[in-house]
């Protein structure tokens, strides 16, 4: 059977780092769920929507090859979504041990409620330090956010979302 794999984060906005995990997780498996979930503890700055056109515009223009599907999901659990998609995995990016610490539990719990491993991929260390949150606080104050997201983001930041 094939290998299914889920990709989930709140890509708010997606960042080179995003792309970095989704490329090597396009490696690994045979069809690949990029999913943005709504995470009810952060403030959002783009809508769901937004991240979803914004990722299939990079993951095309970063030319990633293989099947990625590109989704959103906001109604319950996670492991719901791989289950209904016949994913066996979930695929998390891993910066540092903080992340780490953050995502063990939920990887167990995710384990426990419907037997999908989690996978935790490494990015190439350039971007290591790369997030959204560090993105938004750039963009918010003016300043260029081309070195961390993918052109497609930095052309979206530049002139849509400036008046945001
Ligand atoms: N390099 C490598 N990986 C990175 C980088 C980077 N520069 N930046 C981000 N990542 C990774 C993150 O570690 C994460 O794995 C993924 O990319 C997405 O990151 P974010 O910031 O977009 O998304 P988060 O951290 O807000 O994650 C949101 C989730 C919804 C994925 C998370 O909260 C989750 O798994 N929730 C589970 C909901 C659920 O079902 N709960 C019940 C059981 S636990």
């Amino acid at each position: 059977s094939p290998r299914i794999a889920v990709v989930p984060g709140s890509f708010d906005p997606p960042t080179r780092g995003h792309l970095d995990v989704i490329r090597r997780a396009a490696g690994l498996f045979d069809q690949l769920h990029v999913l943005v979930v709504h995470n009810p503890g952060k403030e959002a700055m783009l809508p769901i929507a937004q991240r979803q056109a914004l990722l299939e515009q990079s993951i095309q223009e970063e030319g990633i090859e293989g099947d990625v599907i590109v989704a959103a999901w906001s109604m319950g659990l996670l492991v719901d979504y791989a289950t209904d998609v016949g994913a066996q995995v979930l695929v998390k990016g891993i910066r540092s041990q903080v992340d780490v610490a953050y995502e063990t539990p939920m990887a167990i719990v995710n384990r426990d409620l419907a037997h999908v491993e989690t996978v935790f991929l490494l990015p190439d260390p350039s971007h290591a330090l790369v997030s959204s949150s560090l993105v938004r606080q750039v963009a918010a104050l003016g300043g260029d956010v081309s070195p961390y997201v993918p052109a497609s983001v930095a052309r979206f930041l530049d002139t849509g979302a400036r008046g945001l």
